[in-house]
């Protein structure tokens, strides 16, 4: 742990985009320090830091090393309480009494994800683009999206009175292609990411980013090669849901990541830094940023496992609701995790927003109005799953509470 109390690594809204890279006027996050990074023998050996990769699933390359990440209780929780261990006792609207744990939940479908991944990219030749597209994929990764993807199909297709075996026969043929092509488009994005030019990191997910492995030249094709298999392995893989579904999921994501998507999010990312703005601009061109760098892929990972699961125009609509509003408290909290949490503890580099003097939730409203603005988007995505039925909408409510509540 690094930072010191909240107030400390506050920053006064002034100083948000009006600071240009390598302007040192603005305060810079109070006394938050960045933990150590991982020794560069480490890396260069290709070994993971002592503690490595984050996960929160279990099943990853390196996740055993790191089973530090429980769903802990949060302030904005209706309905569901978090007992000891992650296990969630759901009062219920009916007050039923409905024991969830999250962490046996997800162990279970990371589990399941990381076997499907596995043989989505299996190894072959040529052998180095295909060890490049593993290498960061089957590195360990919490698996957010598909996990939103499968718990989204699963409320809205009524599996819950079959037993294990129809109901993952069901998600593999229905939901799974579409959950891993998620994964697929996030591990992508996060290998170009990491490129020298653009956030230049040299670890993800506790081992050495993709081109510092394999080269700059490997990672930008391994990046490309995963983009177009994820949406091969949609259209090719995906059983027993008709093609108007299929098609439907494939223009939705493939929005979630074009120009208005991801790339636009990167793009207006990197042509605000350094640009003079006043506070309340600075505030939009970051909820810009945060919604389509990041909140908009969770959200077609939500509205796909819907469509395919054959949920109503009304319940997607209600579904994309909730994940626009898990999706930027996601990204509030990955911001405070930059100033609060280590390097070791993130798996990836901390304090890079610090250094680069990105503006951020934290740089322009301080940590606890952060925190406040993350516990308030949640409140609301759980709101907006109140009409649905509460046993099989308590994966995506845990999931809700599990984004705020992240150590990683
Ligand atoms: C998609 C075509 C295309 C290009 C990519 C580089 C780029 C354009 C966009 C950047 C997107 C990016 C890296 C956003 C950050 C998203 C984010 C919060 C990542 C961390 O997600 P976690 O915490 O990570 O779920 P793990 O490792 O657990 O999966």
């Amino acid at each position: 742990m690094v930072a010191g109390p909240a107030s400390k690594a506050s920053v006064s809204p002034r100083c948000s985009l009006n600071a240009s890279r390598g302007a040192t006027a603005c305060a810079r996050g109070g006394t938050a320090s960045h933990a150590a990074t991982p020794s560069a023998s480490r890396i260069v050996a290709g070994l993971p830091p002592a503690s490595a990769a984050s996960s929160f699933f279990g099943g990853g390359r390196r996740v055993a090393e790191r089973p530090n990440t429980r769903a802990a209780a949060v302030s904005v929780t209706p309905n569901v309480n978090q007992g000891q261990g992650g296990q969630t006792k759901a009062g219920g609207t009916e007050g039923q009494d409905v024991p969830f744990d999250l962490k046996d939940h997800m162990a279970a479908q990371g589990k399941f994800i990381n076997a499907a991944l596995e043989r989505a990219v299996p190894e072959q030749y040529p052998e180095t683009i295909h060890k490049a597209m593993r290498h960061t994929l089957l590195a360990g990764g919490k698996r957010i999206r598909p996990a939103l993807c499968l718990a989204a199909f699963e409320l809205v297709s009524d599996l819950s009175g079959e037993d294990k075996a129809v109901r993952e026969s069901a998600l593999l043929r229905k939901a799974m292609p579409t959950a891993c092509a998620l994964e697929m488009i996030h591990t992508m994005s996060l290998i170009h990411d990491d490129l020298p030019c653009l956030d230049n990191d040299d670890f993800r997910r506790g081992i050495p980013t993709c081109h510092k492995l394999f080269g700059e030249d490997m990672a930008i094709l391994a990046g490309d090669a995963l983009l177009a298999l994820a949406f091969e392995h949609i259209a090719s893989q995906t059983k027993d849901v008709s093609s108007e579904r299929v098609l439907k999921v494939i223009s939705e994501i493939g929005r979630s990541v074009g120009s208005v998507g991801l790339v636009g999010g990167q793009v207006v990312d990197i042509e605000s830094e350094g640009k003079a703005m006043e506070p309340e601009e600075g505030l939009e061109t970051l909820k810009y940023i945060h919604e389509h760098k990041t909140a908009i892929l969770l959200e077609a990972a939500v509205v796909s496992g819907a469509i395919l699961g054959g949920g109503s125009a009304e319940q997607i609509e209600l579904l994309r609701g909730y994940a626009r509003d898990i999706g930027l408290a996601f990204q509030v909290v990955d911001d405070i995790l930059d100033v609060t949490m280590t390097t070791e503890q993130l798996g990836k580099t901390a304090g890079k927003d610090l250094e680069a003097n990105k503006t951020t939730y934290p740089s322009l409203l301080g940590l606890e109005k952060s925190r406040e603005i993350a516990d308030e988007l949640i409140a609301d995505a759980l709101g907006k799953l109140s009409s649905f039925d509460y046993t099989r909408a308590l994966p995506l409510l845990t999931l809700a509470k599990y984004i705020v509540s992240r150590k990683s």
